[in-house]
């Protein structure tokens, strides 16, 4: 995969060393690197967070499996809200909430948070949560998600948050594989001035989840919703008792929460991740690499849905006792500077938002930007992609004024923390890299064979040493997670994605090897979009993969060959986009569907992917000898060609 052209290019990349003015004030300083790993953990691990029982062995690699901070007893809970009340934080404000309605703003303290999860803790505990009842949370952004998830972890009731955009299958699977005997929901969501109907959806998945006793439902909008009586609650009459809800001790090991991400089969992985080290992983990344400060203001722009959400809106930044800004809306609502009015208004000094945000934003023109006095920004992040160049660039000079480091962190639902990223203050940074491993992540670049590759090389990404927050599992799935992960090299953790290493050893992330597409930082795999599509009566075969897209990173085309009474005309085309919207979620919509009257079929059958992407990239074709009948792509990319619609 080397070519001259790419070591070109690397030689001639622009750098941006710190400014001696923010490496004097960092949290991280260069000899961070310099810490044997198991000192920094260990240290990270006594001190980041506070425990009931101190652990007595820092860690356990049993391939595939780690176990991280031993005998150790601690809550999550208890280390994002009860240990800042106590310590005399209680009127610090853990998150500016604004709404998606311009009037609407709340702010929520630590001592806020703490009645707030005790009242819901209690009353999930009248419902019959004990400790292991697991419990799913299909909400926005709202308080509420976080105090739903601190309640859970309160009283160690493991969680799964279903992203709001999810659909009622998509939300039935995840209640009925993790077993949730509660779910927690709002009546709507707003979302760019309408109402998504959260309830009404998690009627339709409850009804396909035998386990769901109950229902708790926010009310959010104050529009009429169905309740069923016995099974539903409104949040508000039931989370009533302020009586004290000890924080439930929890072994270092217990499970924290599920979260479901797509890998290359139609079924959604259960991601386990567990206490302490998740904790720790969590808190320790977000310190160092946005240089949190005691009064600082940090957002993260992403959904509680995603694992972003998860590690970096709520259980970092609160186990830090950070101020957080969380934002019910779109970007563009009402109006396209609504972010950089929030950026003003609360003096926001860290932004983390993804690549395809600020790709939108680049579009949209700086002059939203520039109506608004951004310069409390201290520093920038990204997540979620690769980010190109170009977006890079602009994002440090319109938003960031020229003058803030810039961290592309990369990471996984699997890796729990940011594992790839620049520590601001001591890396220069190259527009386009994440750089450097976080102190004491051993990651690696593979060729096929597992051999180490050299600079300027493409291969595979690879971690070579276990770290606190990775996953634990996949729910009920050990051989999926061996498969995964574990199989293609010896005791060695695939990412599954493409990476090379420079000369300075800083890494460059390529995308994904496998068959999971990036859609505006969504994980998707191309498979979850066949089976919604042949789920469909009309629909005989399906084929769906990536092709890249400017704005999303990565656009979902699929290959369709109807059954033989059916016709290809405009009205199924939309029909099937809206199934797999409604199957899947809105996200997972093609973007372009090709109607063929066969797919691309090696001779035992294998639908070829690699010739679809070529078609959809628009590429010259790649092999075709192997192919039971040749002509096809050749129509299909004359059909591709006729009938390219885009959204
Ligand atoms: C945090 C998150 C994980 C996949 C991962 C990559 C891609 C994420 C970056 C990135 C290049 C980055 N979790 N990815 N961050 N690629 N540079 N900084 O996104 O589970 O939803 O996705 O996202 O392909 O494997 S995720």
């Amino acid at each position: 995969m080397t070519t001259p052209a790419i070591e070109t290019i690397l030689t001639e990349d622009r750098r941006y060393p710190p400014s001696e003015g923010f490496a004097a004030q960092a949290n991280a300083q260069p000899a961070i690197y310099d810490e044997d790993f198991e000192t920094f953990w260990e240290r990270e691990g006594r001190e980041r967070i506070s425990w009931f029982e101190p652990f007595t062995q820092l860690y356990e690699w049993k391939p595939p499996y780690a176990k991280w901070f031993l005998g150790g007893k601690t809550n999550v809970a208890y280390n994002c809200v009860d240990r800042h009340v106590e310590a005399g934080l209680g009127d610090k404000v853990a998150f500016h909430w604004e709404g998606e309605p311009v009037d609407e703003r709340r702010e929520i303290t630590f001592a806020d948070l703490q009645r707030e999860t005790t009242k819901l803790a209690n009353a999930l505990k009248a419902l019959g949560v004990r400790k292991g009842t697991a419990v799913g949370i299909y909400m926005g952004m709202v308080p509420e998600t976080p105090i739903a998830m601190l309640a859970c972890a309160r009283i160690g009731a493991p969680h799964t948050v279903v992203f709001g955009g999810f659909s009622a299958d998509s939300l039935s699977d995840r209640l009925r594989d993790m077993e949730c005997e509660v779910l927690i929901t709002q009546d709507e969501a707003w979302r760019r001035g309408t109402t998504v109907p959260l309830k009404r959806t998690a009627d339709e998945a409850v009804a396909a989840s035998p386990s769901v006793k109950s229902v708790v439902v926010l009310r959010r909008t104050g529009n009429e919703v169905p309740m069923q009586d016995g099974r539903d609650h409104w949040w508000d009459d039931i989370a009533m008792d302020k009586t004290a809800c000890p924080c439930e001790p929890m072994d270092a090991e217990d499970l924290l929460y599920l979260l479901y991400t797509s890998g290359t089969t139609a079924k959604p992985k259960g991601i386990v991740h567990t206490t302490a080290g998740y904790l720790t992983g969590v808190a320790t990344t977000h310190h160092y690499i946005f240089d949190v400060k005691p009064d600082s203001v940090y957002w993260c722009a992403a959904d509680v849905g995603w694992v972003t959400g998860h590690s970096y809106i709520v259980y970092g930044p609160l186990a830090n006792g950070t101020t957080g800004v969380l934002y019910e809306g779109t970007p563009d609502f009402p109006d396209k500077d609504r972010w950089w009015e929030i950026v003003e208004r609360y003096k926001v000094d860290i932004l983390y938002t993804a690549p395809t945000a600020i790709r939108a934003h680049m579009k949209w023109g700086t002059e939203h930007a520039e109506k608004h006095d951004l310069s409390s920004l201290r520093l920038l992040g990204s997540v979620g992609e690769p980010i190109n160049p170009e977006a890079w660039e602009w994002y440090r000079r319109h938003i960031g004024g020229g003058r803030t480091p810039v961290v592309d962190t990369w990471w996984q639902t699997e890796t729990g923390m940011i594992l790839i990223t620049p520590l601001p203050g001591v890396t220069t940074t190259k527009p386009g890299s994440a750089t450097k491993p976080f102190p004491g992540v051993d990651a690696a670049v593979y060729d096929e064979q597992g051999n180490e590759v050299g600079p300027g090389s493409g291969g595979y990404l690879v971690l070579r040493r276990p770290w606190p927050a990775m996953l634990r599992g996949i729910h009920k799935a050990d051989d999926r997670y061996r498969e995964t992960y574990w199989s293609k090299y010896d005791d060695v953790y695939f990412a599954g994605d493409g990476a090379r290493i420079d000369r300075d050893g800083d890494f460059w992330l390529l995308g994904r090897v496998d068959d999971v597409m990036n859609v505006s930082g969504h994980r998707i795999s191309t498979i979850e979009v066949e089976s919604a599509l042949v789920d469909h009566p009309s629909v005989a075969e399906a084929a769906v993969c990536g092709r890249t897209d400017a704005q999303t990173g990565q656009a979902i085309v699929a290959y369709v060959t109807l059954k033989g009474s059916e016709e290809a005309s405009v009205e199924k085309l939309e029909e099937l986009r809206n199934h797999v919207a409604r199957k899947i979620g809105p996200i997972a919509k093609p973007a372009n569907i090709v109607f063929t009257p066969e797919l691309p079929k090696t001779r035992s059958g294998k639908i070829m992917r690699r010739l679809l992407r070529d078609v959809a990239e628009e590429r010259t074709l790649g092999d075709t000898t192997t192919l039971a009948d040749p002509a096809v792509v050749e129509e299909i990319r004359d059909r591709a060609a006729s009938e390219k619609t885009e959204e």
